[in-house]
């Protein structure tokens, strides 16, 4: 299979580094660029982290500065001190050097996706596992670019069930007007949402399998963040949206039309998902209904071990 031309955008974030590895080191994958953007921490640690792990990785992947906030709350602040199962800064015990020989690329992220997109001769997939501010951003500035998108394959939304409010997931949650923004453009969009990530159980004892079977710094680190955050959530979410493109089979998706609720309250931010198209409009979405969990391990666990 060739390759696909691809952008990762993350709020690295414990479930975004395993993501990276992924994406990095599938050869399925040519990832062309990473995005940065606030999230599970605030921008100034996730694009640290992120600078971070292209290091250890030791792949030439350039990383452009995101969003430091949601699309239309520019006085949003990250709460101080929340501990969630990233820890404060993103990677759980695990906590990047002040110092790195990498830098971030110097363009604006709409900037960086169009340049990109540009010069890519083949349509880019994109690959969001955070708030989907700067895709929003990226389609509102360049709608002349969608054809140039090949997919939008996110992790976020929940058809059946959130994990912010009963109904809300947390990315989608985080900047519900991008959502509706990118859930409208017209690209193809796959929906990694918790109605398929709720299948990605990984276990402590994986993390364990997997620190005995790996070498390196970097193994290290994952499997660090990993066991911190699956002490908290045997759910590893993100790299859900990378794996489905390398191999088909990891994902059963079904076609609906999707609506995002932009009601204040504990809806705001719910992927409404017309399960039975009752509404008779044209689906814009694939649904992620169902993930395959030993395919899914198999997958992210050889990125780990740099097997794949
Ligand atoms: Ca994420």
């Amino acid at each position: 299979m060739k390759s696909i031309p691809a952008v990762l955008l993350v709020d690295t974030g414990v479930d975004d580094a395993f993501a990276i590895a992924l994406a990095a080191r599938s050869p399925q994958i040519d990832l062309l660029g990473l995005v940065a953007s606030f999230g599970n921490s605030k921008l100034e640690n996730t694009l640290q982290n992120t600078l971070w792990l292209t290091q250890l990785l030791g792949v030439q992947v350039p990383v452009c500065k995101g969003s430091a906030h949601a699309f239309c709350e520019p006085d949003w602040v990250p709460e101080e001190g929340v501990v969630n199962c990233h820890g404060d800064r993103g990677l759980g015990p695990v906590v990047a050097p002040d110092t790195l020989a990498a830098a971030p690329a110097g363009e604006d992220a709409v900037a960086f996706l169009a340049g990109i997109l540009e010069r890519s001769e083949e349509p880019v997939a994109l690959i969001p596992v955070g708030p989907l501010t700067d895709v929003a951003r990226f389609v509102v500035a360049r709608p002349d670019l969608l054809p140039k998108i090949r997919v939008i394959s996110l992790m976020g939304g929940a058809g059946r069930g959130g994990n912010v409010t009963p109904f809300v997931e947390a990315n989608i949650s985080s900047d519900p007007e991008a959502a509706a923004t990118v859930f409208g453009c017209g690209a193809p969009i796959v929906m990694c949402g918790l109605d398929c990530t709720r299948d990605c159980v990984v276990t402590a004892a994986m993390i364990e399998e997997l620190r005995a079977e790996s070498e390196g710094e970097l193994a290290q680190v994952l499997c660090d963040s990993g066991a911190f955050y699956l002490s908290i959530d045997e759910l590893l979410h993100d790299p859900l949206a990378v794996a489905c493109l390398i191999d088909e089979g990891v994902l059963r998706t079904e076609e609906h039309y999707v609506d995002i609720c932009l009601t204040p309250g504990e809806h705001r931010g719910q992927t409404v998902v017309d399960w039975e198209d009752r509404l008779g409009r044209p689906a814009n979405v694939q649904v992620g209904v169902a993930a395959d969990p030993q395919r899914f391990w198999q997958l992210v666990s050889a990125a780990v071990k740099g097997t794949l």
